[in-house]
């Protein structure tokens, strides 16, 4: 049996799920009229999660316009083909802001097309060219591996692709990853003026302007990014609390009931252009972040973001699993 299913019903947790000492605690409660239909969450794999990274990992940084990024991206497409998901590819060519043409897809997975009740999951699976804030300033124009910054966020939400696949949710779900994320200002370059707060999340700004379907909708959307360091601490993120605070809520009541409040946290943590703020501000979509906070490293995302060291050594399989059992868990709870 590959499933473990995690039945919850008030009946099952009375009968199944206290002891003997704590039933005698509690006063004692009326059988509930309506018993509602257990909900079946499929287990997360971390292996699984973690496999999938490694397979980004190997194809070398996915950098847009090069030839790994071009692989990668085919197998990405394979695999949600594999899972049973609709897949559209968004082809383009976006103009970075130092004048690069990126040839840049977003690759968009659907599991149950037909249904009007949809929730969009989303991370960014390009890589920076640019190890701008390595310590060692002869890689500031070198790629990194990407392993959590890129690869985390598309390890986690393969692994839910393929859970999708063997046990449909109620609602339809759109995974959506976005290209060109991580092309944006190189340190060096801050002093170019203009908008430099948009050369970031090109793909999903694309996106934004143009979805992939006419009239598409969600009733929310869960952006995931930077989620497989060890000890990640995941704080509430500006844009989220400003545009999507009941989807907040949502998540981090569930990931604290499974026991996950050690790394979803009930703090604030700082406001992040990432790819949820085009999603809330153009598309229109409240969208949240989940993303490491550690605001003892340097740039805020962990000592090994933007350098030659964001490898397999910072993904921590108790952290994927706490992101990724948290996720299915909302998702499948949707009625
Ligand atoms: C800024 O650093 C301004 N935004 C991008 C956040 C990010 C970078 N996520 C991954 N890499
Ligand atoms: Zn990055």
């Amino acid at each position: 049996m590959n499933w473990i299913y995690l039945f919850i019903s008030a009946m099952f947790l009375v009968g199944c799920g206290t002891s003997a000492k704590e039933q005698n605690e509690k006063p004692k409660q009326a059988a509930p009229a309506v018993v509602e239909a257990a909900v079946v969450v499929p287990a997360f794999d971390a292996d699984s999660a973690y496999s999938f990274i490694d397979a980004q990992v190997k194809f070398g940084p996915r950098v847009p316009s090069t030839a790994s990024h071009r692989k990668c991206g085919d197998y990405f497409i394979a695999k949600f083909k594999e899972y049973g998901a609709s897949v559209t590819v968004q082809e383009v060519d976006l103009k970075a802001y130092n004048g690069d043409i990126l040839k840049a897809r977003n690759i968009i997975a659907s599991f149950q097309p037909e249904k009007a009740d949809r929730v969009m999951l989303c991370a960014h699976w390009d890589t920076r060219p640019w190890a701008d804030s390595d310590p060692d300033k002869a890689n500031h124009y070198k790629p990194l591996p990407g392993a959590n910054d890129g690869g985390s966020g598309v390890g986690v939400l393969l692994e839910i692709a393929r859970q999708l696949s063997g046990v449909p949710s109620k609602v339809g779900v759109d995974i959506m990853l976005f290209d060109a994320e991580d092309y944006g200002l190189h340190e060096n370059d801050c002093h170019l003026s203009g908008s430099n707060m948009h050369s970031w999340a090109l793909g999903s700004q694309y996106w934004s302007i143009n979805p992939h379907k006419q009239g598409y909708n969600a009733r929310y959307g869960i952006l995931l990014d930077i989620v497989g360091a060890p000890g990640s601490r995941f704080c509430y993120e500006g844009y989220s609390l400003q545009y999507a605070s009941d989807v907040v809520a949502k998540v981090w009541g569930h990931a604290n009931k499974l026991g996950y409040g050690k790394y979803f946290v009930d703090e604030e943590g700082g406001t992040i252009t990432d790819d949820h703020y085009y999603v809330n501000r153009i598309f229109g979509l409240p969208c949240i972040d989940i993303i490491n906070f550690d605001p003892d490293s340097p740039n805020g995302f962990g000592p090994y973001h933007h350098t030659m060291k964001d490898d397999m050594e910072w993904i921590d399989k108790a952290t994927l699993k706490a992101v990724g059992q948290t996720v299915l868990t909302v998702i499948y709870n949707e009625k």
